[in-house]
């Protein structure tokens, strides 16, 4: 068995660089992400720990100390905090890192890649796509409880792993650069989805606006909310809140905006049915319940009413750089198929395109579970 490459000696050459003294009875690829590699080292006795092996994309992620630095300034602040609270278990409720022999928490090796490994939560499960209004509740209090625990944590001691990385404007002005150079020749086919994109910009700029305009303040967020970066355990009760190295300062509508896109659509994040794209109200509720219920602590009534604007924002986001990409000739995202990162922005710009129908109606759901929650 080879994976991009890495062949079974090399994986477990690597492994012994890690504190791992048990024997190992496989290692296999794992999980749907689009950036890291990762590895499921599963331990030859199942009552002992199994591990997760992650490369680290460094195209990507191009300052791999400074997010490792990052990681452990975050991981400490949720352990500390989370020891003070009555019936919680730091140690099922983040991740923990392994280090290497050398007291690291990575290790680069002589092809200049960079690798990790954290203990294997035994017993979780992530869904790509929520089933029932209970999984949607406990990820929305996953989220909102990681924001909470967070939101004493000095802003200007986490840096930015990837800067300007919700950063709307930045993105449209990356869009331009890409179109105008039009680098593999695909503009042609997409200037309906570009039309698109151009009619909203404004609308879509009004957080960066409230926060320049200082009514929005900056927090610690996590910025990849996809309901897969969330441990259920084995009864759908949240558990751990993982895929940290975008954790950076950000507006906490960012979050609740990523986690809806993949929670509301009633299909997957690169349907090629448009016609499947529909909204799940039932689920957004039970989400905004759950995430409410942990924010209400430190979300300001302007937060709450920033949380709408990311509903929309982070769809056409993701829209637009699923797009960018396609135009630059998909050197980011991981794809499947010749055109995926096409099917996956026209699937976000149709969800855009739904909730802005339905914006009213989950605005008032917001506002309703908000005021029951302050009585
Ligand atoms: C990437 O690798 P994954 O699936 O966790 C991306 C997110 C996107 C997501 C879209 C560092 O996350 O921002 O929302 O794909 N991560 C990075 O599915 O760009
Ligand atoms: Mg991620």
């Amino acid at each position: 068995m080879s994976h991009n490459n890495l062949t079974d000696n090399h994986i477990v050459s690597l492994v012994s660089k890690f504190k791992i003294d048990t024997e190992i009875a496989s290692i296999k690829p794992f999980g749907s992400g689009h950036i890291n590699d990762t590895y499921r080292i599963t331990n030859s006795d199942p009552n002992g720990p199994d591990y997760l092996l992650q490369r680290i994309n460094h195209h990507v992620f191009r300052d791999v100390p400074l997010l490792m630095n990052n990681l452990l300034l975050v991981l400490g602040h949720l352990k500390k905090k989370l020891e003070l609270i009555p019936g919680a278990n730091p140690e099922n409720e983040t991740l923990t890192l392994v280090e290497t022999r050398n007291n690291q928490a990575y290790f680069k090796d002589d092809d200049g890649n960079f690798w990790r490994v954290f203990h294997f939560l035994k017993g979780t499960k992530c869904y790509d796509l929520v089933e029932t209004e209970k999984q949607a509740f406990e990820g929305g209090k996953a989220f909102g409880r990681f924001q909470a625990l967070l939101s004493d944590l000095d802003t200007s001691l986490v840096k930015d792993t990837i800067p300007n990385f919700h950063h709307i404007g930045s993105r449209l002005n990356k869009l331009q650069q890409t179109i105008d150079a039009d680098a593999v020749g695909r503009v042609k086919l997409v200037l309906p989805e570009i039309d698109f994109i151009k009619l909203r910009t404004d609308k879509m700029s009004e957080i960066l606006a409230m926060g320049k305009a200082g009514i929005l303040p900056l927090r610690i967020i996590h910025n990849d909310t996809k309901f897969n970066n969330v441990l259920l355990d084995s009864d759908d009760n949240a558990q751990c809140v993982i895929d940290l190295d975008t954790v950076m300062p950000g507006y906490a509508a960012y979050d609740f905006g990523d986690s809806i896109r993949t929670i509301i659509n009633t299909a997957a994040e690169d349907e090629p049915d448009l016609n499947k794209i529909g909204l799940n109200i039932p689920l957004f509720e039970a989400y905004a319940q759950g995430y409410l219920q942990e924010a209400i602590g430190f979300l300001t009534e302007t937060g709450v009413d920033s949380l709408i604007k990311g509903v929309l924002l982070l769809p056409y986001i993701q829209a637009v750089r699923f797009l960018t990409d396609y135009l630059d000739g998909d050197h980011y995202f991981k794809i499947h198929t010749p055109h995926h990162n096409l099917q996956r922005a026209k699937a976000q710009l149709t969800l855009v395109k739904k909730l802005e129908k339905s914006q009213e109606e989950l605005q008032q759901i917001i506002l309703k579970t908000y005021r029951n929650l302050q009585q």
